[in-house]
């Protein structure tokens, strides 16, 4: 048992800086495509608080969830992000 909580809490360990990395990646990509999009674009418009978001989201060291909320965003703008593995 006390086994399986240090393996979770290493493997939380390893994976956080790895995604502390992701976001500000897929933000930028966002970012990029909103900027090729018209401003008015109805998909801009909805992508953009959810950009908004993943951004607080990872400045509050909730990167699983920002990264979620960028996931949301793509998906609003129709493109794909290139994730790090
Ligand atoms: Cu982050």
């Amino acid at each position: 048992m006390k086994a399986l909580v240090i393996a979770i809490a290493a493997l939380i360990l390893v994976a956080s800086p790895a995604m502390a990395g992701q976001c500000p990646l897929l933000i930028k990509q966002l970012n990029e495509a909103v900027g090729k999009m018209k401003a008015d674009d109805a998909k801009v418009k909805a992508a953009k608080p959810l950009i908004a978001d993943a951004q607080k989201l990872h400045d509050g060291a909730k990167h699983a969830d920002a990264i979620k909320k960028c996931d949301e965003a793509a998906k609003v703008l129709g493109v794909k992000l290139e994730k790090k593995m």
